[in-house]
């Protein structure tokens, strides 16, 4: 097999000018090697692991190569891929699969690691070879992981930053739903989200975390890729404290794995106190640079701008090591320390939702690592032949898997059959009625309408209305879902007691257990439209299908119109009420009511 290397039309020097000019997204030169190792993982200590996280690395950087360099490109318009924000999570993600993950589990996995899951389901025996070259081509692997339309095993669709990431925890939230309705849908296991570290500036995250039932939710697993770099630059400040914080106010168990065990036990020799001291108080942007430097020159940048007794401390440390010991010591993080971050993975309680912050390096085995232009950078010809003879593969022949006598492939081997997914009996709705046999009022509101239309559902078709279940955030008395709830009553993961049960004078019923057909949200309409999402995927997931009706004070739709569509492209299907919508109500005004069609926004477009 020989890679189509070279098949774009040549450029002249003018051309080559524009194309770095206007074509920032991609970084046409990468960095320099800088005589570091090409290592996916840090410690080297778990060695069919890492043998594995290396060829995972390999698999990884190769599909995005191909689909770059590989294919025919008559138009020379740019591909694209991210090899370096999938090689920080090579290593996070084998020891995931290799060591953790059961058949019951669902991860989602960030954006730009599409290509990572791929090499790990195509070593697992779960996506063909032909695949491997059709990266980004259409009908081709997808260039984020798509649940709908990946030929392999993918549970959850990212790419919009932030929904992928909180999805599992409205699908874990979906499961215990139904699982307390139809006590035969399967069980499941946990629910992990792979995330980058700057999607932690997304609101939808914070939405999420916030909302009271979540931290109820033992099954909730994060794993933040903390490589400390985003699509535009190395993240300014230390934030680790601040984030550990928010996660522990939020009743979320916090794991930290910032470094491997290499540098650790270094730390713990007598003085090592001094190297840790200098690389926890080194802001990002310099522990970055340092990692650019040759490594002749690590030694002087650690000691500069030291004082005296703390540079003899510090010197004391680090002397004994060669310059290409101590470039790689520093490198030994606990997101590439696949032994660490196994022993970090077994600490996961079961009775909270759990965080596990894994440093990593951008770009970590690759020419690009830790640079701060590399978040589209493709390797050269050159870089990937370097790669393959450091992970000892063939450039010309990328797509080996490990001999099945190896001790590889038999863990290879062993993962495919703990990770089979067992099949399970799939459930219908009843035919839903065209007509209800309700004649409204020649003038009504939209509110009046939904109600009556609810409460004749459950007369006219009660196997429907069994599967409905409403979702609305804070709005559920004024969209008139208040007769749907006396009747159906509210639904939460551990019920509560109904302080006014005995109250005469109550006209709306707000008791909370595990047979409601309600949802009650916060005003949360990210969250909403997220949670309607999931439970509109529990027919293809478990095989329990439901109709998730969100109300919503019209207005409001256009906030949620973002993730409302990308949960639809993720394959969850939910109706959306907004009220009072057109002219009725007009007395709202115009913060409370719209009459704009929202419908042109919601026909999905994709190339791919
Ligand atoms: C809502 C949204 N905004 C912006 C983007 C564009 N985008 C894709 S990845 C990315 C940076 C992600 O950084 P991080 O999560 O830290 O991942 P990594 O650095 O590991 O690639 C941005 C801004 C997007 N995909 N979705």
């Amino acid at each position: 097999m020989t890679a189509a290397h070279g098949s774009q039309p040549p450029h002249d020097g003018d051309h080559e000018q524009d194309r770095h000019q206007f074509e920032t997204s991609i970084q046409v030169s990468p960095p320099g090697t800088n005589d570091r190792p090409l290592r996916a993982s840090a410690s080297g200590e778990d060695r069919v692991l890492d043998e594995i996280a290396q060829r995972v690395l390999w698999l990884a950087t190769s599909i995005i190569d191909r689909a770059n360099r590989g294919r025919e490109n008559p138009d020379g318009v740019k591909v694209g891929g991210h090899q370096s924000s999938s090689a920080s999570m090579a290593g996070i993600m084998t020891a995931l699969w290799f060591a953790r993950l059961r058949s019951i589990d669902r991860v989602s996995v960030k954006p730009h690691a599409s290509p990572v899951l791929h090499a790990i389901n195509y070593l697992l025996g779960d996506l063909a070879e032909h695949h491997l070259d059709t990266l980004r081509s259409r009908g081709g692997l997808q260039p984020y992981p798509s649940r709908t339309k990946d030929p392999d095993t993918v549970d959850f669709s990212t790419g919009s930053v932030g929904i992928g990431a909180t999805a599992p925890i409205w699908a874990a939230l979906s499961h215990r739903y139904v699982s307390d309705r139809f006590p035969d849908t399967p069980r499941a296991g946990r629910f992990y989200s792979l995330l980058g570290d700057a999607e932690m500036d997304e609101g939808a995250v914070w939405e999420a975390i916030i909302d009271p039932e979540v931290r109820t939710l033992g099954e909730i697993v994060w794993i933040v890729d903390l490589n400390r770099q985003s699509l535009d630059r190395v993240i300014p400040d230390v934030q680790i404290k601040r984030l550990q914080g928010m996660f522990a106010a939020a009743g979320w168990q916090v794991l930290t794995c910032p470094w491997g065990r290499r540098l650790e036990a270094v730390f713990a020799a007598p003085g090592g106190q001094a190297l840790k001291d200098r690389l926890v108080s080194m802001p990002n942007p310099e522990y970055q640079r340092l990692l650019r430097a040759h490594p002749t020159e690590v030694h002087d940048r650690l000691l500069a701008g030291l004082d005296e007794s703390a540079a003899t401390a510090l010197r004391a440390v680090i002397d004994p090591f060669s310059p290409d010991e101590i470039a790689s010591l520093i490198r030994d993080l606990g997101g590439h320390d696949l032994g660490q971050l196994v022993e970090a993975f077994e600490a996961i309680d079961d009775d909270r939702p759990t965080v596990v912050f894994a440093y990593t390096i951008k770009g970590k085995g690759l020419a690009t690592e830790g640079h701060p232009g590399n978040h589209a950078a493709q390797l050269t010809e050159a870089q990937m032949r370097d790669l393959a003879a450091a992970s000892g593969v063939d450039l010309d022949d990328p797509w080996v898997r490990f001999d099945p006598d190896t001790p590889a492939g038999r863990l290879c081997a062993q993962t495919a059959e703990r990770l089979r997914r067992e099949g399970h009996e799939t459930h219908t709705v009843a035919e839903v009625p065209a007509e209800l046999g309700f004649s409204p009022r020649p003038t009504i509101s939209t509110q009046a309408t939904l109600g009556r239309f609810l409460s004749d559902l459950k007369h006219v078709a009660p196997e429907v209305a069994r599967r409905v279940v409403t979702v609305s955030p804070d709005v559920a008395t004024s969209t008139n879902l208040g007769g749907w709830i006396n009747k159906t009553g509210i639904w939460s993961p551990a019920g509560r007691e109904d302080w006014f049960s005995d109250d005469r004078e109550r006209v709306l019923k707000w008791q909370e257990g595990s047979r409601g057909q309600h949802i009650e949200m916060g005003i949360a309409e990210v969250n909403l439209v997220s949670l309607a999402g999931e439970l509109g995927t529990t027919g293809s997931r478990w095989g329990q299908p439901l109709l998730p009706i969100a109300t919503i004070y019209d207005p409001f739709i256009n906030r949620a119109l973002e993730p409302w569509t990308f949960s639809l492209y993720a394959g969850g299907r939910s109706i959306m009420v907004g009220t009072p919508s057109g002219v009725t109500l007009a007395p709202e005004g115009g913060a409370g009511r719209t009459s704009r069609s929202t419908r042109p926004r919601l026909l999905w477009r994709s190339r791919a």
